[in-house]
């Protein structure tokens, strides 16, 4: 844990020797004697890491470790970030959930240069909004399962707000993310934790006769990726620091599914999460659930109170998956033994249930209609996914975008999900606000990813305040990656 809650203190530190190093390298001086310093440095280079004792992989990493450090900004004061790419592929470094402009964003869909190997590039941006954000490569890795981010180009951004209302004893940051991908035929995704659960009978039959179609002409099942290695900051159950804890402790977890491709669910036994923001959003209602769950992408910040002693494991539901270490022990004080897990009883994640209760949202100035299909194994045997009939080109380029907004005015995404997939649906440099969940009415929750699932629709809505080409898709990196993106641009 120490290792990963690394200080701004002991980073600058870090950084600063980077920077020493740089002084000897005369091509460097000129530019060292006349810019200022950066405050932060990223350096995205091909490292070692040690998932378990003697389970050592190699994979593009941030400044040589994973996760990538925890960089702390403070809510509106400027910074200047150096990046530098020690590898030989052209690199995209995301700042995810931030309002930025597309020169700083980290997506060659909108326009942002590469970091070019073996060069540097430097930003400047001012963070927003507070709270859990992160950085991540937005390289498109197509078949490719060592690029993009099935590598370990994942690290947490907190953005400290200017106010903290918080009441928590510490804080623990912790990055859930799984190791050497293989592709498979077919494979599902759980989809029994959404609420709701309604699904739409016309989606449903689309999707299903589009399946029966492409089986009946010989076709096989598209490629799924599955793992061998599961990690929480980098380290497999029961080879980490443990949480250690003493009865009492209010624990603050912010907690990052950092997965290229996975759902993934989270417990403690005995214990229950206060849900405090969603994707580093404050909630209106925070509520205490015993179970969480995060799409590619999403953050949950909660709340702990710990108030049953023991040695517990604080894991995925999924038994496969946690017995291959998707999980981390949390160890009260003076308490000691084989790490315990149980079960919990059968719960379902809803995004509501966070939400404004009896609120209405502001009518929107207009309204998108998207549809979301599979091509099933029509790419080289992945499915290609499209957007209203249209899969975005697979060149990690700009295109035309399909979607026109005008400035501050409000808008209303209606997505509908035309497959049995569920999606993270993901919206560059903006937050949205869920309004309409599978039918359901809500309001106030802000989110920058939100889960759709199979055969079911959302509607979520937001204003037009950043302009610039704006990247919409999902971010299970084989949907993106095979067509499951648009653009919006304003006019
Ligand atoms: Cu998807």
């Amino acid at each position: 844990m120490e290792r990963f809650v690394e200080t701004r203190r002991e980073f600058l530190r870090t950084a600063g020797l980077a920077t020493g190093a740089l002084l000897l390298s005369p091509k460097h001086l000129f530019a060292a004697e006349t810019e200022p310093a950066a405050d932060y440095t990223v350096r995205i280079k091909v490292a070692p890491i040690e998932i378990a004792p003697n389970q050592i992989l190699s994979t593009v990493t941030y400044n040589g470790q994973f996760p990538g450090p925890l960089i702390r900004f403070q809510q509106g004061r400027q910074v200047i970030v150096d990046i530098f790419n020690d590898t030989d592929t052209p690199e995209q470094l995301h700042w995810h959930g931030q309002i930025v402009s597309t020169d700083v964003d980290g997506a060659a869909e909108e326009g942002t240069p590469y970091i070019p190997a073996h060069g540097r590039r430097r930003i400047s941006f001012t963070p927003n909004p507070a709270g859990l954000r992160f950085y991540h490569t937005h390289n498109r890795a197509g078949a490719d399962l060592s690029a993009g981010q099935y590598s370990g180009q994942v690290g947490p951004v907190y953005i400290e707000p200017n106010e903290n209302p918080g009441r928590y004893d510490r804080e623990v940051f912790l990055l859930l993310k799984e190791f050497e991908p293989t592709l498979s035929r077919g494979g599902d995704m759980p989809q029994d934790f959404v609420s709701p659960s309604v699904t739409d009978t016309a989606l449903k039959e689309t999707g299903e006769a589009a399946m029966k179609a492409s089986l009946v002409k010989g076709m096989p099942h598209g490629y799924e990726v599955g793992y061998r290695f599961f990690t929480i900051n980098g380290r497999m159950l029961g080879h980490g620091e443990p949480v250690r804890v003493k009865q009492g402790d209010r624990v603050l977890f912010h907690i990052l599914n950092g997965s290229a491709t996975e759902i993934r669910s989270l417990a403690l036994p005995g214990h229950s999460f206060q849900v405090i923001a969603l994707d580093g959003n404050p909630v209106p209602n925070p509520a205490n659930v015993p179970v969480l769950w995060f799409g590619t992408a999403e953050r949950i910040s909660a709340i702990v109170k710990m108030n049953h002693p023991g040695v517990w494991i604080m894991g995925d539901l999924a038994d496969d998956d946690r017995r291959h270490g998707m999980g981390i022990v949390v160890e009260y004080a003076g308490r000691s033994g084989k790490p315990q897990w149980a079960t919990p009883p059968p719960f379902r994640w809803s995004y509501t249930r966070f939400a404004k209760p009896h609120a209405s949202v502001p009518a929107p100035d207009e309204t998108f209609d998207m549809t979301f299909a599979k091509d099933n194994a029509a790419e080289e045997g992945f499915n290609r996914w499209t957007i209203n009939g249209a899969a975005y080109p697979m060149s990690n380029e700009m295109a035309p975008a399909s979607f026109h907004l005008k400035q501050s005015k409000r808008y209303r995404l209606r997505m509908r999900n035309a497959s049995d997939d569920i999606h993270p649906v993901h919206l560059h440099r903006h937050s949205f606000e869920l309004t309409n969940l599978a039918g359901e009415k809500t309001a106030g929750v802000m989110k920058d990813v939100v889960m759709l699932g199979g055969y079911q629709q959302c509607e979520i809505d937001f204003v037009a305040d950043n302009p610039g080409l704006t990247l919409f898709h999902c971010h299970q990196q084989l949907h993106m990656d095979f067509g499951f993106m648009a653009l919006f641009d304003y006019v």
